[in-house]
């Protein structure tokens, strides 16, 4: 049988024009898709902000967090300024005493005056600036702060998602945060923004029960610290009130890198929780359940949010999660990039396992272009590629350029390996898939 070699990889690795076409189609396709971003730390308008423009009120407290001073004092930042100017010569304790202002000085001088900002997260404040129109070439942050300051936070959510491409931002709703659940109590709309979805965040439930039970007790819950069946039946009543005043789409936990879950015999408290009162509330609610695994926190609290660190984590809990809980549906991340291809290989095994993003020291572009190919080698379009993590509204811009860059890259060179077997690949099968990696594939599991 005669078979068409004109799209085969050419071996002087020169691309055809074939494949030119193709990566061109890609690329456009990527950067234009909108993306429900899964996994954010962003807030609307409602949880205030601590940050001064000339039309909003500032809200020390407040939760949503953007501009220059807060994209330079992102945790990831701080820790690599401790790589340069290192605490012998500036003590942690007056880093954090200085003024957000101060601090943002410090870093930009530090690591993008006196040095090239060649890092991840260095690059990523520069693609910020400059896709929103400022010069990354500024010595120093007046212009910047000028142009922020001329804002108002409702607009710039607007402009952001929109240069972002982001079509819906899903928060991280900390339910063991006094600052956050006392804003849900005094503002039950303070998270109605269409823009917005609400996730269900309890660490300390299944991570401290001996801290949790405590304050469920202080908020009104009947629990015991033994685990008993008038406890659980409290817990899951602490769910469900919670899932319902967030109108959450789904629940979520950051677990250690020592997480373990060994099956029905498994007596600790956080798998009791977890097994007893966590399950059955979602299946009944017909929810997902998020697991984010592999932070140590804390191995230098002196960094505070930058003071955590990674571990190999226990892909054997998931796949027994998954398989003695079929009427869950779980997402899961693991932080250690050895844990990834153990975990796309469970995603093979169980319908009800969601694979999602490359997260925080894995949002890499090396780290992200090697998980991406090896994920669509497994699992095809079956996984969420990436989430951006974003803590301040701003980076959603660079952390999605970037993603977008590099899951590009790996699926044109899947759609030229694909047109080699002499299979064509059109433009709207491009569409399809890239519209279900960006956005179907979180969106049908939410709803099966
Ligand atoms: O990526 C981060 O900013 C981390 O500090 C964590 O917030 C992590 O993403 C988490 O959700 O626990
Ligand atoms: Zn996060």
């Amino acid at each position: 049988m005669k078979r068409s070699t004109s799209l085969r990889v050419d071996p002087s690795h020169t691309p055809t024009d074939r494949q030119t076409e193709l990566a061109r189609i890609v690329h456009s396709t990527v950067h234009s898709t909108p993306v429900w971003d899964l996994h954010t730390h962003l807030y609307p308008t409602g949880f205030g902000s601590p940050v001064p423009t000339v039309s909003d009120s500032v809200d020390p407290q407040g939760l949503s967090l953007w501009g220059i001073d807060e994209l330079l004092t992102y945790h990831y930042l701080v820790a690599e300024v401790y790589r340069v100017v290192p605490a012998t010569r500036l003590p942690y304790e007056q880093f954090w005493r200085m003024s957000k202002s101060e601090q943002a000085d410090h870093i930009w001088k530090n690591l993008f005056v006196d040095r090239t900002p060649l890092s991840e997260a260095c690059r990523g404040v520069l693609t910020t600036l400059s896709l929103l129109g400022l010069d990354p070439n500024e010595r120093n942050l007046d212009n910047h702060r000028k142009w922020f300051a001329e804002q108002s936070l409702d607009s710039h959510i607007d402009r952001v998602m929109d240069t972002a491409r982001v079509s819906r931002i899903t928060m991280t709703n900390a339910v063991f945060d006094d600052n956050e659940r006392e804003r849900w109590l005094a503002t039950p709309s303070a998270g109605a923004d269409a823009r917005f979805e609400a996730v269900l965040r309890f660490d300390p439930l299944l991570r401290d029960w001996h801290s949790a039970g405590p304050k469920l007790r202080e908020w009104g819950y009947e629990v015991d610290q033994d685990l008993d069946d008038k406890t659980i039946g409290e817990i899951r009543r602490f769910l469900r009130d919670w899932i319902g005043r967030m109108n959450a789409i789904y629940c979520a936990v950051s677990l250690p890198p020592s997480f373990r879950y060994r099956g029905a015999e498994d007596r600790s408290p956080g798998s009791t929780v977890f097994r007893e009162a966590v399950l059955p509330t979602l299946a009944e609610a017909g929810l997902p359940m998020a697991m984010m695994i592999g932070s140590r926190l804390q191995v230098n609290p002196s960094l505070k949010d930058g003071g955590d660190t990674v571990e190999n984590s226990d892909v054997a809990s998931v796949v027994q999660l998954c398989s003695d809980f079929p009427d869950n549906r779980f997402l899961c991340t693991m932080l250690a990039r050895e844990n990834q291809h153990e975990l796309a290989v469970a995603a093979r095994k169980f319908g009800n396992l969601m694979v999602f993003g490359c997260w925080w020291f894995l949002n890499n572009p090396s780290l992200v272009e090697e998980i991406t190919r090896m994920r669509l080698e497994l699992l095809g379009t079956t996984f969420v590629p990436q989430h951006s993590d974003a803590r301040v509204l701003d980076q959603l811009i660079y952390k999605w350029d970037h993603s977008r860059s590099i899951i590009a890259k790996v699926l044109a060179d899947k759609y030229a390996d694909v047109e080699a077997t002499g299979r064509r690949v059109s433009e709207t099968d491009i569409q399809r898939d890239v519209q279900h990696l960006l956005h179907g594939a979180f969106a049908d599991f939410l709803t099966p």
